[in-house]
């Protein structure tokens, strides 16, 4: 976490409003799941399926899950009352502790360039705004670069929230290359020793090839400005929709080397387990998660601690 310990309670907390559906709904099926402490009931351990499949967890991860507690309350040694909170909570740290691809420092003195990727709607610019609302309000010299040429709202979008933050927006009009405004915002980034700069970009669907030649050609563009760049791609997807995405996510990660994954709506009605389902699905760590609109509403993203909300009381 990125964020020091004053703050902890408080993204723990709407960590947890975020996921209350979900873990009230979890909970409830959980109590009774084991109910002897080395007898775990077939019965129970079905209301816990269940209640794994409608926190969306998947059909695979739910088996696994129920497998991992049933195998667990079996031992004779395992005389404890939260056998069930304690088995699940592990094994959903461990499968959302993903390494995934090495993410490259930036050379000293050059930006580092974090380029946002995923289809429409998802939450791409808002996700850019919010990070670097939160790199400058951590004392980062911070650029955006309005990569979405394809709506003319969609720079606009970005406008308003650069203005507010007072942070630099390198753009150009509406319909124009997006691998020029890239090359630009390379270019102003390094003359202003920007720590970091931050790429927004279309997620248009009906033109997903030309949408892939265009993230290759930024990706070029950029490589080509600053060393190393982009250093980081992250790929925004929206939870409420969750694995209706997965097959362009994976398009995605094919074609443009995705680092990671930002979460965005679990603020809504999202059901939190979709993070397993994705993550199984994409074997890539999740970075953020979005629990709001607004430049404040976006949380470093600890598997723990997201296990933690999900099956705590
Ligand atoms: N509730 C909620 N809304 C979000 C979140 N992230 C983005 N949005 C909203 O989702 C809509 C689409 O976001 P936008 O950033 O324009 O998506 P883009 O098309 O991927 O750039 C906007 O109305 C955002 O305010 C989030 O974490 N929670
Ligand atoms: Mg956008």
């Amino acid at each position: 976490m990125a964020s020091d310990e004053r703050d902890r309670p408080s993204v723990f907390a709407r960590l947890k409003r975020g996921l209350f559906m979900t873990h009230t709904e979890l909970l409830s099926k959980m109590g009774s799941a084991v109910k002897a402490t080395f007898e775990p009931d077939p019965a129970a351990l079905d209301a816990l399926e269940e209640g794994l499949l409608a926190a969306d967890v998947g059909p695979t991860t739910a088996a696994e899950l129920v497998a991992a507690v049933r195998a667990e309350a079996g031992r004779r040694d395992a005389a404890e009352e939260d056998v069930v909170r304690r088995v699940l909570k592990a094994e959903i740290t461990r499968r959302l502790s993903v390494n995934g691809p090495e993410v490259a420092g930036a050379a000293a003195g050059s930006p580092r360039v974090v380029l946002m990727v995923g289809v429409n709607g998802t939450g791409k610019t808002t996700t850019t705004a919010k990070l670097a609302a939160r790199a400058a309000a951590a004392g980062k010299s911070v650029v955006i670069a309005a990569a979405d040429t394809f709506r003319a709202a969609a720079v606009e979008q970005l406008e308003v929230w650069a203005t507010r933050l007072n942070i630099p927006l390198v753009k150009h009009k509406a319909g124009s290359d997006p691998a020029a405004v890239v090359h630009d915002a390379c270019s102003v980034a390094l003359a202003r020793k920007a720590d970091l700069l931050f790429v927004d970009t279309a997620g248009r669907l009906h033109t997903k090839h030309n949408l892939m030649e265009e993230l290759s050609k930024i990706r070029r563009i950029a490589a080509r400005s600053i060393p190393g760049a982009p250093h980081e791609v992250l790929l925004v997807l929206d939870a409420v929709t969750g694995m209706n995405g997965i097959a362009q996510a994976r398009e995605f990660t094919k074609t443009v080397g995705v680092t990671g994954l930002v979460l965005t709506k679990m603020d809504g009605t999202a059901k939190g387990g979709v993070i397993l389902a994705i993550v199984r699905e994409l074997a890539l760590p999740v970075r953020y998660v979005g629990v709001g609109e607004t430049a404040d509403d976006l949380l470093d993203f600890d598997a723990a601690a997201f296990a933690g909300a999900l099956v705590d009381d």
